[in-house]
């Protein structure tokens, strides 16, 4: 199959799990071609079966705000047209959706038909999509697509309680390649930034308010309490001044590293003792995966896609958002008893192997051979 994967090229979840499934479905034999306004972080290869479209929005005086959408829409013209895709597969939603629809319609004058799938990543909808001045158009984006999806069983429920969805939703997690995460080489890391044995605590983010970073912070500082620690924190965003700021009052701050945007951070992950990620809201949390690949247990907050992830008692634990005092609670009873420590280890492995990506892409795959096969017919007898 030709398939066009449209994508934020950053290092948010969304282009990250766009990017790993376009890798591994070329591996599978397909044509992959990314369209974003960048190379994603994650799209480290190129060859005949992986490409990548640019999306260049030039300025022009004119515009206070250069029209994004229009550029991508036409660049998805061009794409599909010359490069004969099979489908589009758009991942979040604004304004990824509404340009493929407007392309598709376009495409559609020309005599060139395809279908696109939508899958919603989370702020989509929880955050972003709600507002107002976004609302009308996520919804009828969202009802045009040939298929949606969801990363989480939340994320879904939440699709429909805040907008007027008519198609069916269909839940495909997001996963994490096991292969990858079982042959990583950490050298000295461990020692470098543990050199006393201290347990190593991580985070990863994107630094937004929807993280609660200084949550991180604050459950830190009450672990190093009671055992010596240090914390690492990838990511960077605009929180980060804050929270480096924070640090700085505790008067304490040689025990935190800001690690900053890391292309890949595996190699922190598994020199990791607990990962936490105490978000006010998450769809699903993938940083939260990956760090259970490399068989690192977690402490997170309860809320959206979360339990979905990390199961509570089991992977890790779950909280309220916010509780500061039950995390650490949780998080000692995990560090400070080296059997329950292994055993929680092992079991975030094993939760995560249930994401491994030969489980979810035959998913994907399934999806885009239903669309096509009903849009032709669609297509062939218009009502
Ligand atoms: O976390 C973010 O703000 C980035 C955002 C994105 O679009 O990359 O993440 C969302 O999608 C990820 C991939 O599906 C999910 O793992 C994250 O939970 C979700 N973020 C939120 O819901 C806040």
């Amino acid at each position: 199959m030709k398939i066009g994967i449209v994508l934020y090229p950053t290092f948010g979840g969304s282009g990250v799990v766009a990017t790993e499934l376009g890798k591994s479905l070329a591996n599978l034999g397909h044509e992959i071609h990314f369209i974003s306004y960048n190379q994603p972080v994650r799209l480290d290869a190129l060859n005949d079966r992986l490409r990548y479209h640019e999306v260049s929005v030039s300025d022009y005086p004119l515009f206070d705000y250069t029209p994004y959408e229009l550029v991508l829409t036409s660049k998805l013209i061009e794409v599909a047209k010359y490069e004969q895709l099979d489908i589009l597969h758009v991942h979040y939603a604004i304004p990824h959706a509404s340009a493929a629809y407007m392309a598709k319609k376009i495409l559609d004058e020309e005599g060139v038909q395809i279908p696109y799938i939508t899958t919603l990543h989370g702020t989509d909808i929880t955050l972003v999509g709600r507002d107002k001045s976004f609302e009308p158009v996520i919804t009828f984006a969202i009802n045009q697509s040939d298929a949606v999806t969801a990363v989480s069983e939340s994320l879904r429920q939440d699709t429909f309680k805040h907008f007027d969805i008519k198609n069916d939703i269909e839940v495909i997690p997001n996963f994490v390649d096991m292969n990858l995460y079982d042959s990583i080489e950490c050298g000295g890391l461990r020692q470098r930034y543990a050199p006393l044995n201290e347990v190593v605590i991580s985070h990863v983010s994107n630094f937004r308010k929807v993280k609660r970073v200084e949550d991180v912070v604050n459950v830190f500082f009450n672990i190093k309490d009671k055992m010596p620690a240090k914390l690492l924190l990838v990511g960077d965003g605009p929180e980060r001044s804050n929270i480096e700021k924070m640090c700085r009052e505790r008067g304490d701050c040689g025990c935190i590293v800001f690690l900053g945007k890391l292309k890949n951070p595996r190699s922190v992950l598994k020199i990791s003792d607990l990962f936490l990620l105490t978000s006010e809201h998450e769809s699903f949390g993938l940083s939260a995966l990956e760090a259970m690949a490399c068989g690192v247990p977690v402490i997170s907050t309860n809320t959206g896609g979360l339990p979905e992830v990390n199961k509570n008692g089991v992977s890790g634990f779950t909280s309220g958002i916010g509780d500061i005092e039950e995390m650490t609670e949780h998080a000692l009873h995990i560090l400070s008893n080296e059997e329950v420590h292994n055993q929680f280890k092992r079991n975030a492995y094993a939760i995560a192997k249930s994401f491994d990506i030969d489980e979810i892409v035959p998913q994907y795959l399934s999806l885009y051979q239903e669309v096509q096969k009903s849009y032709r017919i669609k297509v062939k007898s218009p009502l």
